[in-house]
């Protein structure tokens, strides 16, 4: 796996009860990179929870990545981390994991998305582009502006923010690469036509 392999489904944890399961079958079926967030886990549960993941991921080829936390991505030995705006820097998450982790930025905005790739980021989050649930306190986005960053930012852009089936297709035409959700795949009725319909969706447009 490469930077590049960053497209079609990016898949980010939330803490329902069959979670795992939902996991495996979403990597079965195309996801490539797979994200921890664990905002509600106890403390005591994040590191074997992070290590199944792990294992899970290694499993299927496809990248680990943990949210926010470095010391538990270098713990798990995850494939990077995702940080925040307020989750400190790209450089000392690198000096932490090393040259290879995989580090991601949320972004807001041109300026950030901007900012994100000089301090040496590897792909961005871009949103929050539709009305989310999973998240309180988003900035919000716009699909014009995910276009303009398309053509100023040469990392992989990562859509995020209420995605789904019906609107997928919108955030890689404005020019994501791949489209971050959670409660699309983590909530589904069909876990596994839901992830297959997505990757159907980022394929025949990317
Ligand atoms: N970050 P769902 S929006 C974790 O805008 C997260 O940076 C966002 O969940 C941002 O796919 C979001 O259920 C929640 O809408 C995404």
């Amino acid at each position: 796996m490469t930077r590049e392999d960053i497209c079609g489904v990016y898949l980010i944890t939330e803490s329902v009860p069959d979670m795992l399961e939902r996991v495996r079958i979403a990597l079965a079926n195309g996801v490539k990179v797979v994200q921890y967030r664990g905002k509600n886990d106890p403390e005591a549960k994040r590191l074997p929870m992070a290590n199944r993941l792990r294992c899970l991921c290694g499993e299927y080829g496809a990248f680990f990545i943990v949210n926010d936390d470095p010391g538990l991505a270098l713990a798990c030995r995850a494939d990077g981390v995702h940080l925040g705006q307020g989750d400190g820097s790209v450089m000392q998450a690198r000096q932490m994991l090393g040259e290879a982790a995989l580090i991601g930025v949320s972004t807001h905005s041109l300026s950030e998305a901007e900012q994100a790739q000089r301090q040496g980021a590897d792909y961005i989050g871009f949103g929050c582009l539709f009305a989310t649930a999973s998240k309180r306190d988003t900035v919000s986005a716009s699909l014009d502006e995910l276009r303009l960053v398309r053509h100023v930012v040469s990392l992989p852009i990562v859509a995020i923010g209420g995605i789904h089936i019906g609107n997928a297709a919108l955030a890689v035409q404005a020019g994501a690469d791949a489209v971050a959700v959670i409660s699309a795949v983590m909530q589904a009725d069909d876990c596994k036509s839901t992830v297959c319909e997505l990757d159907r969706q980022c394929r025949a447009l990317i």
